[in-house]
């Protein structure tokens, strides 16, 4: 599987804005921010989208989540309110087949999204 330009984020290959980051996740800002506050948050494993993740990825799922609170906490919108986005595939508008979780906060967010 070729790698994405989040993989090389992830292996420190390329810069990015990076406000978090363990052993298994990486969290950054995003380059085109569609909010006050817009991270992403990718997991250190390639897994190009959320269909192909596994039960084996169960807990690598959790941590991703469980980091995007972190960051909302970081960031100061945990408690105004934020969103957490998975887009899957080319028609939910996924450009980059690397697992990512958008944190999405810091204005009034409509519902449903476009
Ligand atoms: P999507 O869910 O695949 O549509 O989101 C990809 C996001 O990655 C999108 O919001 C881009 O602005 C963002 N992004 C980035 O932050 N840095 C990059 O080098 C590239 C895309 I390429």
């Amino acid at each position: 599987m070729s790698d994405t330009i989040f993989g090389k984020i992830a292996s420190g290959e390329m810069s990015a804005d990076i406000v978090y980051q363990d052993d298994d996740v990486v969290a950054f800002r995003d380059i085109s921010p569609q909010a006050p506050t817009h991270v992403l948050v990718i997991p250190r494993k390639p897994i190009p989208t959320l269909n192909d993740a596994t039960p084996a990825d169960a807990e690598l799922l959790g941590k991703l989540l469980l980091a995007a609170a972190k960051v909302a906490e970081a960031e100061g919108i945990a408690e105004g309110g934020y969103r957490t986005v998975i887009n899957c595939n080319a028609g939910a508008g996924q450009t980059v087949f690397h697992l990512h979780l958008h944190v999405l906060g810091g204005r009034p967010l409509q519902w449903p999204p476009g």
